[in-house]
């Protein structure tokens, strides 16, 4: 933080641990310290009240989730559950989230997330919402920011025709579209077929995904049937080159076995640049294929519901009937990342197995597009010449170069995966000015900002796969690690490690001004329109219809109401509907019930949520709230009498009220 007093014995005696660590575990193979900025300790010292800068939004990768960061104390806020269930509050098991995760395969409880993105207008991060990739079983997610306020996910389209969403959810610069990509070809329809027979018949779909710019709505516009390469990833245009995209593809050898040798044979692969405003015209024109495909749109409702429906087709438009709609840009080597400048004229590529970083001009591309230079062509798509639409080369870039990100003031910065090293180059010469080891094996790096028309470029955060010696161990599985870099001067300064939830693939930052203010504090109980919702404790009650059972249940401290059920039977269902009618900020309630096989519910202020149970055995069963609310929370406790089957009990409830009995 800045402007606030900085202790110095912290500095002092952070260094000091750091020596005396060196002593006792000895010097690590590459010493960091060189590399440690001498004022870190106070760089990321936010004093205990105090706010951090930036929130930073990272992937949980494997974990399916989102996390929410501080920067530059790398403290973790908040789990943002979007794609795995989260037992911690119930996402995902509760009747009103459950919906979240339906798809054609059925109910699927888990994802890998790589891509976060936030919203643009102009060009800008705007903080509304947060769109996120699942990788595993192609969806995109749709996360409320600033929007409502809400940090909670509202949306989950599935993506038909598509295996491996990996070059997603990227978006274009007023927010216009998401879109998606399919790593792994398949064929199109899904259809039992030989895989020998790859070549040719296989084939990939690049996903537009239009968003309602009011309610944030994602809906698939039309699809790219593209040939059966690998697509990668993928960043729009900005500024002059808005109104085109650029994916990267590996795989253009069309092998489907053996790939680390069979994918590597040619030494140049493609960028695909996609002109999507002439594919919305051909699209106006009846140029798109309605084509069958079965998938899931889920979304939270007004009153808060998460529902399903389930499409049967998409528009998909083939670059043959499409002349211009696609030009494939040559790009060494196997190109992971793909990167525009805040400018919009430059186009980087991540040839993973390239000796150099190929630049790409916007504006050679146009006119090697007027001009025809073409050096042949694939599936009937024009391949430019790569001479005709390079700016440069950024030689000596590091091995294994992977992402691209900016920091506004004509600094490129790029990972290099193999040499573990983040490398920084300027835009225009091209030449290496500065380059920082970094622990181990970074992946994408991340400045807030970074790949949009306004970079804030005081941060940098490597992400890196390997952790190994970095952390106390912690047995054979480690978490993984980010590392924050100062970029605000000539040269770059390690600052801080950090843990990280999951593999945190990517990340993206905002300043906290742009959020802070907007983070909701709780819902107004007359604005809550769950049905299930009660408004007051003296509306609780239960009611039975068939084997249901519905407890319309209200929690405030330190209390439930009901408190005593009587009248379940052995093969009912009782939903707890349980509305916390707290009216303040951060006071959640949970609700749990002896042998439930679900999870908790933490209910925030003004809302209702519902869990499912399905007693087995006759007894008598507790309940209580799991989330330590007030001084009596330890009294925040119920029962719920079960019965054997045709048993004369009837069903009923209390509100409880003072006890004089004994008195
Ligand atoms: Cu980890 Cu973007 Cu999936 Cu590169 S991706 S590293
Ligand atoms: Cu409510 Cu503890």
């Amino acid at each position: 933080m800045q402007g606030k007093p900085r202790p110095s014995w912290l500095l002092w005696g952070a260094l000091g641990l750091f020596c005396l660590g060196l002593v006792i575990v000895g010097c690590p193979k590459k010493s960091p310290v060189s590399h440690v900025s001498m004022d870190a300790a106070s760089k990321v010292y936010v004093p205990p009240g105090s706010y951090d800068e930036f929130y930073a939004f990272f992937s949980g990768g494997f974990s399916g989730q989102v996390t929410v960061y501080g920067l530059p104390s790398g403290r973790l806020l908040k789990i943002i559950p979007v794609f795995s269930q989260f037992p911690e509050n119930g996402y995902g098991y509760s009747e009103e989230t459950k919906h979240l995760l339906m798809t054609s395969h059925g109910f699927v409880p888990w994802d890998d997330t790589h891509h976060p993105e936030i919203s643009q207008t102009k060009g800008e991060l705007d903080g509304r919402w947060l769109f996120i990739n699942a990788n595993n079983t192609p969806r995109i997610a749709r996360v409320d920011l600033g929007h409502k306020g809400a940090f909670k996910t509202e949306e989950v389209l599935e993506i038909p025709n598509s295996a491996g969403n990996h070059a997603s959810a990227y978006t274009t610069e007023n927010t216009e579209y998401v879109v998606a990509d399919t790593r792994f070809s398949v064929p199109i329809p899904q259809r039992d077929m030989p895989i020998e027979s790859y070549k040719g018949n296989f084939k990939g779909a690049l996903s537009f995904i239009k968003v309602d710019p009011k309610t944030g709505h994602m809906e698939i516009a039309f699809q790219v049937l593209m040939p059966g390469f690998n697509y990668d990833l993928s960043h729009a245009g900005r500024g002059p080159s808005h109104g085109w995209f650029f994916f990267t593809c590996y795989n253009s050898e069309e092998a489907h076995t053996l790939l680390e040798v069979n994918a590597s044979m040619k030494d140049k692969d493609f960028i695909a640049a996609i002109d999507w405003r002439l594919a919305e015209k051909y699209l106006a024109e009846g140029k798109a294929k309605e084509v069958p495909a079965e998938y899931f749109h889920n979304y939270v409702d007004e009153i808060g519901i998460a529902k399903s429906e389930k499409l049967t087709s998409v528009k998909m438009l083939d670059p043959k009937d499409c002349p211009g709609m696609v030009y494939f840009l040559p790009t060494p080597k196997s190109p992971h990342g793909v990167d525009v400048d805040p400018t919009g004229e430059y186009i980087i590529g991540g040839g993973k197995l390239s000796t150099v970083i190929p630049v790409h001009s916007f504006t050679k591309m146009k006119k090697a597009i007027e001009e025809k230079a073409f050096e042949g062509e694939v599936y009937g798509i024009p391949v430019l010449r790569y001479e005709a639409v390079m700016a440069g080369e950024v030689k000596n870039p590091g091995l294994g170069p992977l992402h691209t990100e900016f920091d506004g003031k004509g600094y490129a910065y790029t990972s290099s995966f193999i040499s573990s090293e983040v490398v920084k180059w300027k835009l225009g010469t091209w030449e290496v000015v500065d380059r920082i080891p970094v622990y181990y094996s970074v992946g994408h790096l991340m400045i807030p900002g970074g790949d949009s028309s306004k970079p804030w470029g005081k941060y940098l955060v490597a992400l890196n796969k390997i952790t190994k010696d970095r952390y106390l161990p912690t047995g054979p599985e480690l978490c993984q690690s980010a590392q924050l870099i100062d970029i605000s001067g000539e040269k770059m300064k390690l600052l801080l490690d950090f843990p990280t939830t999951g593999e945190p693939h990517y990340a993206q930052a905002v300043p906290a001004a742009l959020l802070k203010d907007k983070s909701m504090k709780f819902q107004a109980l007359e604005d809550n329109k769950h049905p299930y919702a009660i408004k007051k404790r003296e509306e609780a009650r239960v009611k039975r219809e068939g084997d249901n059972v519905h407890v319309y249940m209200g929690a405030i401290r330190s209390h439930f109401a009901p408190d005593n059920i009587e009248g379940v039977k052995v093969g009912d269902t009782v939903y707890f509907h349980v509305t916390n009618l707290e009216q303040d900020w951060d006071v959640p309630h949970g609700f749990a019930i002896l042998g439930m096989n679900n999870s908790e519910l933490l209910i925030k202020p003004g809302e209702t949520e519902t869990i499912a149970w399905s007693p087995k055995k006759p007894g008598v069963y507790p309940f209580y709230c799991t989330d330590f609310c007030s001084a009596l929370h330890q009294e925040m406790q119920g029962y719920v009498r079960v019965s054997l089957k045709g048993a004369n009990v009837p069903l009923k409830s209390n509100i409880p009220s003072i006890q004089q009995e004994g008195m």
